[in-house]
């Protein structure tokens, strides 16, 4: 062999190996994330802070939306199971139904991790961790929010309505039942009508109107499982030539920029944070788990309560 063909097989020798081996130690981590939808305030920026964490981090991340179907979550799951990704993260549209899929996931060696909201499975391996609130508790301040205030005005009794999350989904299942134990005996407090607004203003406002048509001026509080129900409330009430946050106080949970828009207008009494912000989280929940590491089967955010009257200090630290 030639001295000129020696230098150049051991230039490419050397290249190939300058290439290879921060390639392959860099090689980036692939996540495939379905989304329940964009239904939401809160689900925008559950979104933004995903995306924007997994460009952060240098994750490749292969997002998908579910427009609130969970058909369509099962099929993005197998999408992501073909294509061979790294880790699989979703935010379940609904509790149930999931055994399934979460099985051909695990067939694939591919590890699953809930973030927002969980599954009902009696296979607890199906996912490694849930990231994501303790909904029961959200329900169970905004209930204690309510009896503090009737306490205020002993012998008033309080005809609440309650707009519920998407049925079937933990939210709304925990955001009940947190609310209901909260206020159970208490009789000042009774929920006189409940049903679902599915999380959106749009049918927020729909239901509220039937509740007015039904209930009249017998109305004393609003209880809404997410801010953007309560937004699309307070047009009915207003329609209705009522004062949201005067003729009916409004109680609701996530504690978006429009909630506390809403409070500063006096159109709203209280908001329960539900923090979205969990990108940070989930990308290095993602790592420990690729990486082998032991990691806890439950991580839970950390959130505050705000009333009308801490609106307009609290406003500017809003980052979401
Ligand atoms: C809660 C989340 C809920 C929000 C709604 O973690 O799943 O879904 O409260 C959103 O605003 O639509």
């Amino acid at each position: 062999m030639t001295f000129t063909r020696r230098i150049l097989l051991c230039a490419l020798a050397s290249a190939a190996a300058a290439v290879s081996i921060p390639a392959l130690a860099a090689k980036p981590l692939t996540m495939g994330f379905s989304q329940v939808g964009a239904e939401s305030e809160w689900r925008t920026a559950n979104t933004a802070s995903i995306k924007d964490a997994a460009k952060k981090d240098g994750v490749n991340l292969k997002f998908a939306d579910a427009q609130q179907k969970q058909e369509n979550q099962v099929k993005a799951i197998r999408s992501f199971i073909a294509q061979k990704v790294d880790v699989i993260a979703f935010s379940p549209v609904v509790e149930s139904g999931w055994e399934t899929v979460l099985r051909e996931a695990k067939a694939a060696k591919i590890p699953v991790i809930l973030t927002d909201r969980a599954v009902n499975v009696t296979d607890k391996s199906l996912y490694v961790t849930f990231i994501g609130s303790d909904f029961v508790l959200e329900g169970r301040h905004a209930g204690e929010w309510l009896v503090a205030q009737a306490a205020k005005n002993p012998g008033k009794k309080y005809n609440i309505v309650e707009l519920q999350g998407t049925v079937g989904s933990a939210p709304a299942i925990d955001r009940k039942a947190g609310f209901a134990d909260a206020i159970k005996g208490n009789p000042a407090l009774t929920v006189v009508r409940s049903q679902t607004g599915d999380f959106t203003r749009a049918k927020g406002k729909e239901v509220m109107e039937a509740f007015l048509k039904a209930q009249g001026k017998n109305i004393d509080v609003l209880y809404a499982h997410n801010d953007d129900m309560a937004i699309g409330a307070i047009q009915a009430i207003e329609e209705a030539g009522l004062k949201p946050g005067k003729d009916i106080l409004i109680v609701s949970i996530d504690g978006v920029k429009g909630a506390f828009e809403a409070m500063m207008a006096g159109k709203l009494n209280v908001t329960v944070e539900c923090n979205p912000l969990l990108g940070p989280q989930l990308m290095q929940a993602a790592r420990d788990v690729v990486a082998g590491k032991p990691i806890p089967k439950r991580i839970t955010t950390v959130e505050g309560i705000f009333p009308a009257e801490l609106a307009a200090k609290e406003f500017p630290n809003r980052r979401y």
